[in-house]
């Protein structure tokens, strides 16, 4: 593991940022700040400006990325990733007579799959690929705690090491290939089943009359508690869920990480019951706008209980 050093080591190198989403946003807001030299481009244009305003230059075109030195890309999943590397409209298209992009680096939470195919697209075009999956939501990503697993083309590893390092406070090396995409496949089932198990625990506590306020303290100052505890205290306990994560991109991640169990023969019955209560709280509206954190009320509505907020003790 490698941890945030004292000086950046971007000076030379140019780099284009590829997504704006929520963690996108967060995360090349962090890299503009460190002083890297970064231009973006995102599909909805109109979510680069809190970018520009901070100094980035704005690329008009997907395309225009492929002019910096080196690319990062963050975007919501399979689908999203290949259509960046498409033979006529991506970052590779051409003849690549106008290209600099040297490394591609890879963000986004995708199948390992879909990382290989990104990976064969830019080997073929003589670019080297990593992926660098993060660990952390975008309030995380702004404190400068967020972790990184990194794994790919050697020639790539050394500067992507240094962006993640420049974003988040730590990096962890895990393979030559998309070992670094298994890894926060397993991460994110960790976290949907954990928030599982304390939506059920809350739920169960309330309804014995006992407050989730009392439940969360204690826990949290037990051997069981955890940041990721700590974090979703607030949305447990007051009922407010504003969207770190989102009940569909939670269940995104499960769904690929079930993909690959499938694929390995590898059975996962705790994840698969978390993947129905996702299910359900997308297709019942509950999930609607709020924070994966408010699986708690479909847990609740599934025990007939109905929660009222409370106070964060
Ligand atoms: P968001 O906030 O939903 O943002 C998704 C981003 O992906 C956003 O920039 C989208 O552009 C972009 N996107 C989605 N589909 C495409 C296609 N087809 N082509 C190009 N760009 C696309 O997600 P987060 O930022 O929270 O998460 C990003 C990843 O990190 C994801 O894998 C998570 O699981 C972890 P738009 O603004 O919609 O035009």
């Amino acid at each position: 593991m490698t941890e945030q050093p004292t000086a950046a080591p971007l000076a030379d190198v140019t780099i284009g940022w590829v997504g704006l989403g929520r963690m996108g946003t967060a995360m090349a807001t962090r890299l503009v700040e460190s002083g890297a030299d970064v231009a973006v481009w995102n599909r909805t244009a109109a979510k680069a400006d809190p970018l520009l305003d901070l100094g980035a230059e704005l690329l008009p075109d997907l395309i225009d990325a492929a002019g910096r030195d080196v690319v990062f890309s963050m975007v919501l999943d399979d689908a999203a990733l290949d259509a960046l590397h498409d033979p006529e409209h991506g970052l590779l298209a051409g003849d690549g007579a106008s290209r600099r992009m040297s490394v591609w680096i890879d963000g986004s939470t995708v199948s390992s799959t879909a990382a290989q195919r990104a990976a064969d697209a830019a080997a073929a075009a003589g670019v080297a690929f990593v992926s660098a999956p993060i660990s952390g939501n975008p309030g995380v990503v702004a404190a400068g705690n967020a972790i990184f697993a990194i794994s790919g083309d050697e020639r790539g590893l050394g500067v992507a090491e240094a962006i993640c390092l420049a974003i988040g406070r730590a990096v962890h090396r895990v393979g030559g290939s998309t070992e670094a995409n298994v890894i926060k496949l397993c991460t994110n089932a960790l976290l949907a089943v954990t928030m599982q198990s304390v939506a059920e625990i809350a739920v169960l506590a309330d309804k014995a009359g006992v407050s989730r306020a009392a439940l969360m303290s204690f826990i949290n100052d037990s051997a069981v508690g955890s940041p990721f505890t700590r974090y979703k205290t607030a949305n447990v306990v007051t009922l407010d869920f504003p969207p770190t994560f989102t009940p569909e991109g939670q269940r995104k991640d499960i769904r690929l990480a079930l993909e690959l169990a499938h694929e390995l023969e590898t059975p996962m019955p705790v994840l698969n019951t978390t993947e129905v209560a996702f299910s359900r709280l997308v297709s019942g509206g509950l999930g609607e706008g709020r924070d994966f954190a408010a699986l708690v009320l479909e847990v609740a509505r599934d025990a007939g209980h109905t929660l009222e907020p409370e106070e964060l003790s």
